[in-house]
């Protein structure tokens, strides 16, 4: 395959969760019932500005377990998804009688001749899906390996001028998959029912509070990213309230248009002083006083159905004394869990219960308030000193759990004259954290 590394014409820095050199393919654990065909997701992980060129992606597997599965529908045990819609494919299954393992072969084509310059790729998504039957019974020997057979792949970095000559390394990280009855999506508490306690167990997940159990890994990535957090809460929520979880074609084009124009988040309101330089607001403290500070969006506030937002500071400065809804998220179905155990940094899970009602923040409402962080400036702030305080990560969702694409503004605390203050850099210093889109 073909990534291309580094930052995009937009001259952001790139996300601190993207890294070149630490790409992944993907083969996520599975489970499935004897009879069933289960649905097999090859993932790439941490790909930023990626472009993949000709390759070969081998997936092997038992054949006692399971095997290949053509669908009449596509005449191919191979499916593309919305990240590889470009690119050309071919497939081939081999399950020769005297070996004990079965292959599906993967051959991408690198022809801009069929569709043009492929997409390139950022963050985390699903770049085909391989469709197998289960054949095996329950049991010590109902599992099997799946394994990545690399045998060529060419990811490069993306430039303005094309891919680059550079491949990028690419790690394999295959998966196991195990006959057994299949798990209940959004039940993580595993009492068959799914309801507010599963969204209580989810959002404590995305924030790290808990760590998922491999049931909880399953039932609980309702979106199938290979994480858990609010967008699947999103989904949860809809589950327990028998909404549908899929978009209907009309509601999914509205979504990726709004989806499709950039949110900034901030912490308060950004506005524009007489020079007509972007500045945000302000926020005082002494010494031994809270202050709170509201994280923002500028718009799409309407579909907004959650968010995980993570705040680092200067934990010799400020402690983080409370998280609460914002203005706008109270009262409407919103619950959130954050993590403030490490000293310096604060998750905080955004996400709501829907109903019938409650489907996002609403008509009507474009920027919002999402939640407020309490920080109180310790006694021992000496005057002078200050503190970045810095949104690490902000991704939010709609209410069927698509990703907004987030730029967010990057603030200091600063403490003047015996008051700490939150406040933005002089203009030109504001800064710009780039957050790659997730494509599902
Ligand atoms: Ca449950
Ligand atoms: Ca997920």
């Amino acid at each position: 395959m073909k990534a291309v590394a580094g930052s995009s014409e937009s001259g952001f820095s790139s996300s601190d969760h993207a890294q070149v050199g630490q790409l992944n393919l993907v083969i996520p654990n599975s489970y499935g019932k004897n009879g069933t065909v289960i649905t097999v997701p090859i993932k790439i992980a941490n790909a930023n500005n990626l472009a993949i060129g000709d390759s070969d992606i081998f997936v092997r597997y038992q054949k006692s377990v399971l095997n290949a599965q053509i669908l009449a529908s596509t005449n191919s045990a191979v499916g593309r998804t919305a990240l590889t819609q470009k690119y050309k494919f071919i497939s081939a299954i081999e399950e020769p009688s005297a070996s004990p393992t079965g292959t599906v072969k993967i051959t991408i084509l690198h022809d801009t001749s069929i569709v043009g310059e492929p997409d390139t790729l950022y963050g985390d998504g699903t770049l085909f899906e391989v469709y197998l039957k289960v054949v095996g019974e329950q049991g010590v020997q109902g599992s099997s390996p799946l394994i990545i057979v690399e045998a060529r792949t060419n990811v490069y970095p993306y430039t303005e001028q094309g891919t680059s000559d550079t491949t990028v390394p690419l790690a394999l990280d295959s998966g196991q998959f195990r006959v057994q009855a299949t798990f209940i999506f959004g039940d993580l508490n595993g009492d068959g029912v799914v309801n507010n306690t599963d969204v209580d167990i989810a959002l404590q997940i995305a924030v790290a509070l808990i760590s998922p159990s491999d049931d909880q890994r399953n039932a609980g990535d309702v979106n199938g990213d290979q994480r858990i957090d609010s967008a699947d809460v999103a989904l949860i929520s809809r589950i327990s309230t028998g909404l549908d979880t899929v978009p209907s074609a009309k509601i999914l084009k509205m979504l990726m248009k709004r989806a499709g124009s950039e949110v900034n988040v901030s912490f308060g309101t950004p506005y524009f002083d007489a020079n007509g330089v972007s500045k945000v607001a302000s926020f005082h403290g002494n010494p031994g006083s809270t202050v709170s500070v509201p994280i923002n969006i500028d718009k799409n506030g309407d579909i907004l159905a959650g968010a995980d937002l993570c705040v680092n500071y200067d934990p010799t400065l400020l402690e983080v004394s409370d998280v609460k809804l914002g203005s706008d998220t109270n009262g409407k179905g919103f619950v959130l869990s954050s993590n403030s155990k490490t000293a310096g940094t604060v998750k905080i899970g955004l996400g709501q219960i829907q109903s019938g009602t409650n489907q996002g923040l609403g008509s009507g409402v474009n920027s919002a308030e999402l939640v407020t962080v309490d920080f109180k400036i310790k006694d021992s702030a000496q005057n002078g000193k200050s503190s970045p305080l810095v949104l690490s990560c902000a991704d939010l969702n709609d209410t069927y759990s698509q990703d907004f694409e987030t730029s967010s503004l990057q603030q200091d605390v600063k403490t003047e004259l015996g008051q700490s203050s939150v406040s933005v850099g002089e203009a030109g210093e504001e800064n710009f954290i780039y957050l790659p889109i997730v494509l599902k």
